[in-house]
């Protein structure tokens, strides 16, 4: 019954130590030979193609965050239960990046940092929130959690989604056919998407086409991409900034991670970048959960939080 955690290039040592904490009696690994018949759960970030295959005993999957396209990207990934982060913690600390990022565009920091930086004392129009429109592609547990508290700011909020929603207070929006009128609604464009064949590239010269030409802060609309880098064309939004698409960017992840230093998108000075740090998957919060659900399982329960492997979430 060992659990092996599988985060080449990180350091597992948190991990592991909260799971020998959390369930001492289960062996933990980091390094396991393959196809050790011992290895029951994997607790992964990034595995390396074919290791889980290998082991013949493997009975699930447990991702280190909630999205799982570094898992499913393994072609030779078994036929076993994959599941993904959902928890409070995690949920909690997106929502406070995408307050703290559409805050700041709609309060126009970053042009009050540049004014500051030339001692400029400039007022600019500042509209209310209840005038403007938060668009959130993506409205799954992380989308859903800052609409509300978006909304508890004050934010008209719009959301897109694969299949059609009602989610109370939220114009909501699906599928290809509702893209068209969720961007007409849309002055900051917030993603949390995951990354899927159909969400590849998806934020393109052509979507900022579709986008608004003027919101209520007088320039086009604000993107802020915390989803996954494969969501985004980089080039494409750096022409959309530089030809008025697009006023202004936050970016969590990236086409390359880490972001190169090559990128102009670090130099740009309407880009703000962070490093992939939206929303930390901490240890102490995401162990419990797991091995309580290795515990239901084995008495025969069923796993919670399941990716379904054909649509890529
Ligand atoms: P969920 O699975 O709960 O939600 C995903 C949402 O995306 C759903 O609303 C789903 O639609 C929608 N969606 C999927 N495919 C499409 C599509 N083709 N067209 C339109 N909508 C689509 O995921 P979470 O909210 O938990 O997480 C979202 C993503 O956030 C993760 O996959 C991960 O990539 C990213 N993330 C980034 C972090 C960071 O630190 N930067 C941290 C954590 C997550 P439907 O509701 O119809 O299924
Ligand atoms: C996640 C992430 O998917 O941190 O949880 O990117």
């Amino acid at each position: 019954m060992s659990i092996l955690v599988a985060m080449p290039g990180y350091d597992p040592s948190r991990w592991v130590d909260a799971l020998r904490r959390g369930a001492p009696e289960r062996p933990v690994a980091t390094q396991a030979a393959r196809g050790d018949p011992s290895i029951r759960y994997a607790v992964a970030w990034k595995q390396p193609e074919g290791l889980l295959a290998s082991f013949p005993n493997l009975s699930a999957v447990f991702s280190l965050g909630a999205g799982v396209d570094h898992i499913l990207r393994d072609p030779t990934l078994p036929d076993v239960p994959v599941v993904r982060v959902v928890a409070d913690d995690l949920t909690e600390r997106m929502s406070e990046y995408v307050a703290w990022r559409v805050l700041d565009h709609f309060r126009r920091g970053m042009t009050y940092r540049r004014q500051q930086a030339r001692a400029i004392w400039n007022e600019r129009p500042q509209p209310v929130a209840r005038d403007v429109t938060v668009g959130i592609m993506g409205l799954g547990v992380l989308g859903q959690d800052a609409a509300r508290k978006l909304s508890a700011l004050g934010f008209r909020i719009a959301g897109w989604s694969r299949t059609a929603k009602e989610v109370a207070g939220i114009a909501t929006f699906a599928g290809d056919d509702g893209l068209g009128p969720f961007l007409a609604e849309t002055d900051v464009l917030v993603v949390l998407l995951p990354a899927t064949a159909e969400t590849r590239g998806i934020l393109s010269s052509a979507l900022f086409a579709r986008c608004k030409r003027r919101t209520p802060l007088g320039e086009a609309p604000v993107l802020v991409n915390a989803g996954r880098g494969s969501l985004q064309r980089e080039a494409d939004i750096l022409r959309a900034l530089d030809e008025g698409r697009l006023s202004e960017a936050s970016l969590d992840v990236f086409e390359e991670e880490p972001l190169p230093a090559s990128s102009a998108l670090w130099r740009h000075p309407r880009v703000f970048v962070t490093p992939h740090a939206a929303a930390v998957s901490e240890p102490e919060a995401l162990v419990p959960p797991m091995l309580r659900q290795m515990d239901a399982f084995e008495r025969g329960e069923p796993l919670r939080h399941l990716v379904d492997r054909e649509a890529g979430y």
